[in-house]
């Protein structure tokens, strides 16, 4: 028995067509291209998920901010393992970063009320649809659960007869009050490679701080990660598993002006951690075999 006053419905912005979901405990807005998820708040609560004030609700580019889908690889393809690259060797260039599912229409397939909140699962639709000339046949689905917490289950199947190889990330923008003031806990001890330091490695001491540019990969993460913001007197807390890698990432001053929808003081209002298996995270999925990506998001107030 679902919460009668729970609402889906399909509405327009600007060239995309989203899912606006209503539930007594949460709501969201998910666009179909992409399945994207736009925006996500508790019932009551301030967002937790950052969308930019200059989104272009475009066909054919994903929408900063939200928590864009990167697949089959993270980044640019020239970073990822050699067995990701290879299987493109025979598509023709330019290949867009973060994969190509991110800005493509998917099929919503399920929608299901329950009394916590609203279940909807969303694919991929290979056939027929375009791809870089990938040779494995796959299924690749989402399932989002919108209520007091925000869960996400992005899963690959291996539908072939030859085991392939994937990188992925869920691309989170968090909002947060201000990037100076915050800090991101569970990193600790973790080693990194500083994509703005030739990709060298480095070990995380003590919580992340921000007072620059930071794009870094997390390797080895736990699975338990939290952004402390005692401006918003909150904590925003990560629970992921089947994720090996976490990608910091905020522009800071100067990348910001370089970033398409994106307001020049943007950067101090949000932060990307991004659930992920990059580098030599990277997934090995024999024949037959599904991976599952989870990220649980929910928040607690600050006493
Ligand atoms: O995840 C971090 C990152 O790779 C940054 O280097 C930056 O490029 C960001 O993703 C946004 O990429 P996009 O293609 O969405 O502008």
């Amino acid at each position: 028995m679902g919460d009668k006053n729970a609402i889906v419905r399909l509405v327009q912005r600007q060239a995309l067509s989203c899912l606006e979901v209503w539930h007594p405990n949460g709501q969201a807005l998910i666009a179909l291209q992409g399945a994207q998820v736009l925006s996500y708040q508790p019932q009551g609560a301030a967002p937790v998920i950052w969308l930019s004030e200059q989104a272009a609700f475009a066909r054919g580019k994903s929408v900063r901010g939200g928590i864009p889908l990167c697949w089959p690889w993270f980044g640019e393809l020239a970073r990822n393992p050699p067995a990701v690259m290879h299987a493109f060797e025979n598509a023709p260039p330019p290949l867009p970063a973060h994969g190509w599912v991110r800005d493509r229409p998917w099929l919503l397939d399920q929608v299901e009320v329950t009394e916590d909140g609203v279940e909807l699962v969303l694919s991929y639709p290979f056939a027929g649809a375009w791809h870089p000339a990938w040779p494995h046949p796959v299924a690749l689905e989402v399932r989002y659960r919108i209520g007091a917490r925000l869960e996400i289950q992005l899963v690959t199947r291996n539908t072939g007869p030859d085991v392939f190889v994937f990188t992925q990330a869920l691309h989170s923008y968090f909002a947060v009050s201000d990037i100076r003031h915050i800090e991101v806990h569970g990193l600790q001890g973790c080693d990194y490679t500083d994509t703005l330091q030739h990709w060298q490695r480095a070990t995380q001491a003590g919580p992340v701080r921000f007072d620059g540019e930071t794009d870094r990969i997390y390797h080895q993460v736990p699975a338990r990660l939290s952004i402390l913001d005692p401006g918003a007197r909150r904590r925003i807390w990560l629970e992921a598993s089947g994720s090996r890698s976490c990608v910091v990432w905020n522009p800071w001053i100067d990348k910001a002006q370089r970033l398409s929808q994106f307001a020049t003081d943007a950067w101090q209002r949000m932060l990307c951690i991004e659930t992920a298996n990059v580098l030599e995270d990277s997934i090995r999925l024999e024949p037959g075999a599904s991976h599952q990506l989870t990220l649980v998001i929910g928040t607690e107030a600050l006493v």
